[in-house]
């Protein structure tokens, strides 16, 4: 076999592709199935599913199943104005069709470091079937040292990808950000029931910028993007950011946004402007974010409630780690103010850091659970090529040579030989935070029914109707299933923790009070509904049950030849 020498390149330096924006463009994700062990590097245990991988894992059929697009090359494709095909999520088959298909000029892929395998394949049946194509590979992958020796690419682009595929192609690469109308789940479903995909009630994702300038040492993003002190920024201000909502807001008629931003909040002066913006046009919107406690901080409750964050993903680092994000905060303190504000917090935590031994990780991953978060993520302490950890372990020879990059993904065992813990062990004491968390502090959706309860008493009568309205619209939508939900929930959950299931039921009960008629009723009828879907989950789950995304294509600017 003939193997290519690949550039590997970021958008300063870019050849021109002889077609500019002639060429037809095929970008695509890597192929399915993902949730099964193959010699692709598809691992049971990592699915394509944000809850069900890394939060909500040891839920059984509480757990939160969804899937998320490859916002990545829709971002590439709205922004370029080549003929242009996503392929999201295909099989091998589905992937082999399309690029028999149609002649195409250039052939994109997308993935993270663990697909690497896979794009190995896509190479191999691209030189086959589609010999005049040309490779380019983008996304994490790019960091993996020696990346163009191990795939037979013909580019390899490490950081942003629009400004570069639109230098590839001859267009301006200064030109604004055209943001693609994207519906941040699919395909949910939670105790054996898939919910019902109707315009408009799930939100729209946002994607404000990449990378984090905190530049913590073990974060890929941070450092594929530029490391400490630098991210790129696709809309700079507060109005900006304000036109593309709205836009989203007519185009997919939703009133909640997902916020693809590492640290969103750290920008205050970008998000008060947003704020005036919401303030003048009576926007009621909520929105959840990504944002470390010290960004938090730089905010009154007031102030993130008048935002409409209603849901907050921040680190939970052990207080023994000494990462600038948490700054000396209360975090326990700053969660429990939080949801009792009605903001749903997503803890992360760490599993494994430098200090961690088996005498003290037990108490660290204790304080990590008490702090009663809505949703808790777990990851292993993983050195990822490309962040300075990597390039710290590497120097000091601790990095394990046999590891295969698609088990590192965070989820499994240590990639590197820790001072005190044992890889085997690593993967014990992961595999228990997830499963105490989930014994002390019940099911997610229990745990989110209570903060939003909380939220709604608190701001029900608040003088500001923008945010009346938020909450009066997130508790009334849904009302009757939350108490329909929890009815189910109170019976199954005694089977793991009476105390817990006493917990839920007081819940309920407090629902019920704040219920008007119908939905006090509905628990009678769609609680041992829900109660029978849950039960018949966890069989299928038992038996090995696993889902798969659904394959997407999309075409823009095209035309056939
Ligand atoms: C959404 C998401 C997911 C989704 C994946 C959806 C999908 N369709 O792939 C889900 C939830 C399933 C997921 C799962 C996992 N994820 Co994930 N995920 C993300 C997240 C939060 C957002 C990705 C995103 O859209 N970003 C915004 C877009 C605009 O950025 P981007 O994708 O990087 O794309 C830009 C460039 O990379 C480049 N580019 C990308 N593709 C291409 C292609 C071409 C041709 C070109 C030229 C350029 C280019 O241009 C884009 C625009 O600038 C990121 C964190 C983050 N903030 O990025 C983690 C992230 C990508 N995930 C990560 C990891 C580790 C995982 C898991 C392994 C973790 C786990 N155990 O759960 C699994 C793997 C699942 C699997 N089987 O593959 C890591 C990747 C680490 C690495 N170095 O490889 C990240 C960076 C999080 C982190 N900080 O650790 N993930
Ligand atoms: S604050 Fe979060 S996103 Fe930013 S560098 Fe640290 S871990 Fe990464």
């Amino acid at each position: 076999m003939e193997i290519h020498v690949p550039s590997v390149t970021s958008s300063s330096h870019v050849e021109r592709h002889p077609k500019g924006t002639q060429a037809r463009i095929l970008l695509s994700s890597v192929f399915g199935p993902y949730a099964r062990d193959d010699q692709f590097g598809s691992r049971s245990i990592n699915p394509m599913e944000l809850y069900h991988n890394q939060v909500t894992r040891a839920q059984g059929s509480f757990s939160l199943r969804m899937f998320h697009r490859s916002w990545g090359i829709m971002l590439i494709q709205a922004n370029i104005s080549a003929p242009c095909t996503v392929l999201d999520f295909p099989t091998r088959k589905d992937f082999e069709r399309e690029i028999t298909a149609h002649a195409y000029d250039v052939i994109g892929i997308s993935l993270i470091i663990v697909n690497i395998a896979k794009v190995r394949e896509m190479c191999r049946m691209i030189r086959k079937l589609s010999p005049n194509s040309t490779i380019v590979v983008g996304g994490h992958v790019a960091a993996i040292p020696g990346v163009d020796k191990m795939i037979d690419a013909d580019q390899i682009v490490r950081g942003e990808g629009v400004s570069w595929m639109r230098r590839y192609l001859g267009e301006d690469q200064s030109a604004p950000i055209r943001h693609p109308a994207i519906v941040s789940g699919m395909r949910t479903r939670i105790m054996g029931i898939r919910l019902p995909e109707l315009k408009g009630a799930t939100a729209a994702t946002i994607i404000p910028s990449v990378g984090c300038p905190m530049g913590c040492n073990f974060c890929t993003t941070s450092a594929f993007f530029g490391g400490k002190g630098n991210f790129v920024n696709f809309f700079e201000s507060g109005d900006e950011l304000f036109e593309v909502m709205q836009q989203m807001e007519a185009e997919l008629k939703v009133q909640s946004f997902f916020v693809m931003d590492e640290n969103f909040l750290l920008h205050r002066e970008r998000a008060m402007r947003l704020l005036e913006r919401m303030k003048e046009r009576q926007k009621s919107w909520s929105m959840s974010v990504f944002a470390s406690a010290n960004a938090i901080r730089k905010y009154t409750m007031q102030e993130l409630v008048e935002l409409g964050v209603s849901w907050l993903w921040m680190g939970l680092e052990s207080p023994q780690a000494s990462y600038n994000k948490l700054q000396g905060t209360d975090t326990r303190q700053l969660t429990r103010e939080l949801r009792e504000h009605g903001i749903r917090v997503q803890g992360s935590t760490i599993i494994g850091l430098e200090h961690h031994t088996p005498d003290n990780i037990v108490a660290d991953i204790e304080h990590a659970v008490s702090h009663d978060t809505d949703f808790h993520q777990f990851m292993l302490y993983t050195p990822v090529p490309g962040t300075p950890l990597y390039q710290q372990m590497s120097e000091e020879g601790r990095m394990l040579r046999d590891v295969d990059y698609a088990d590192v993904h965070g989820q499994f065992k240590f990639n590197f030989k820790h001072a005190a813990i044992s890889r085997d062990d690593s993967k014990r004491f992961l595999d228990w935070a997830f499963w105490r968390d989930f014994e002390v502090n019940g099911p997610s959706l229990y745990r989110i029914s209570r903060t939003l309860l909380a939220g709604w008493k608190r701001y029900k009568d608040w003088p500001d109707a923008r945010v009346r309205e938020r909450f009066t619209r997130e508790m009334h939508k849904l009302n009757g299933v939350y108490s329909s939900a929890l009815w189910a929930m109170e019976r199954q959950f005694r089977r793991v923790d009476v105390k817990v299931s006493d917990q839920i039921g007081a819940l309920r009960e407090e629902f019920r009070r704040e219920s008007g008629i119908v939905s006090r009723l509905m628990p009678a009828v769609l609680g041992p509904i829900l109660l029978w879907s849950t039960r018949r989950e966890e069989k299928r789950l038992a038996r090995g049950k696993t889902y798969e995304p659904p394959t997407i294509l999309e075409r823009r600017n095209w035309a056939e030849a």
